[in-house]
């Protein structure tokens, strides 16, 4: 990754506010929380600590059972927004998230007009959105594998600081799931980055089993989504639609569970992008508002049909990265299968 004078700028704003803070807050991304939200969340802790801070690391949403027992996750509280106090911190950190609503849920506008926005400092690998317009040079909000691989080429190399073994593991962790084990979003800097930290002593073999592995609800949840999912060989899109039926069925079959991130990622890492002649793996779904659908796509790297151009002609309103994203709209699922047979 490239220093630019813009970067430069932006972490020295950074770094004299972190020399300025004793108490930091650290707050992951609460729409999707996942192995890169939470170890970049504990990497900025172990950062922190090591220069002497006091740091509570929170995410304002629910860990499962299955995220909690990963190493470390303990350290990450999960809670409510109106459970915590920003005035006691000179310094918040927000991980892994373009966008105030999705990190500080529907309370962000609130918490904004109580504690204002110059707290904050962004550390961000999404397409830039609302808050890295609001935040200027408190925001670090560029393309990297992860955000942990950020953070370190950034603020790390800027503070010309080396992780212990532990910290080291937590970024390799970032990277790892977020590239699902280099397969994707990797590039020559990516890599250097995986030699370097192995030498320092990361197992990379032992990641990438534990990363690897699924339980046998969600392997059963799979083939499930394979046996429902369509093709549209037109449009080389295969779509998924979670309607009514399918939410039913997965209810009774798995009860809260197939909810969970896990659940559905073998589906997303081994089907999405992976099918001959397919350039692009849909999931249409609601959740609470019926009114509502929500979408969650993945694309492969070369593709010759403009899915964003499809998605905004549906009438979403999409985010996320260029290959792998989601987006909503205000129409019900079954509209949207309407709309989307028509294309
Ligand atoms: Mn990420």
């Amino acid at each position: 990754m490239i220093i630019t004078t813009e970067i430069q700028t932006k972490l020295e704003t950074i770094i004299k506010k972190l020399n300025n803070a004793q108490k930091v807050l650290v707050i992951s991304d609460s729409s999707m929380v996942d192995e890169d939200c939470i170890y970049s969340g504990l990497t900025l802790r172990w950062l922190c600590e090591h220069l002497g801070k006091t740091v509570d690391n929170v995410i304002f949403s629910r860990i499962n059972d299955t995220f909690a027992k990963k190493k470390d996750v303990n350290l990450v509280q999960s809670l409510f927004p109106d459970q915590v106090d920003f005035n006691q911190y000179d310094l918040v950190f927000l991980v892994d998230s373009p966008q105030w609503t999705r990190i500080l849920t529907t309370k962000a506008a609130e918490i904004h007009l109580l504690y204002g926005k110059d707290k904050f400092v962004l550390f961000d690998h999404h397409i830039p959105e609302d808050i890295d317009a609001d935040l200027g040079n408190q925001s670090i909000n560029y393309g990297s594998s992860s955000t942990g691989l950020l953070i370190y080429r950034t603020l790390f190399k800027a503070l010309n600081i080396t992780p212990d073994l532990t910290c080291a593991e937590y970024i390799y962790r970032t990277v790892l799931s977020d590239t699902q084990c280099l397969r994707v979003n990797s590039n020559a800097d990516t890599f250097e980055f995986c030699a370097e930290f192995q030498k320092l002593g990361v197992d990379h073999q032992r990641i990438v089993e534990e990363q690897s592995e699924v339980s046998k609800n969600a392997m059963d949840f799979f083939a499930y989504c394979l046996s429902k999912t369509e093709y549209y060989p037109e449009i080389k899109c295969t779509v998924l639609y979670q309607d009514a039926a399918f939410v039913d069925y997965c209810n009774s079959v798995f009860g809260d569970s197939w909810r969970e991130v896990e659940m559905l990622s073998l589906y997303k890492e081994s089907f999405m992008r992976r099918v001959t002649g397919f350039e692009h793996g849909l999931i249409f779904y609601t959740r609470n508002d019926a009114e509502k659908t929500k979408v969650s796509w993945r694309s492969k790297e070369y593709v010759s049909v403009d899915l964003a151009s499809i998605l905004a002609d549906l009438g979403f309103k999409t985010g996320g990265h260029k290959n792998a994203g989601g987006g909503a709209v205000e129409k019900s699922i079954e509209q949207i299968r309407n709309d989307f047979e028509n294309l």
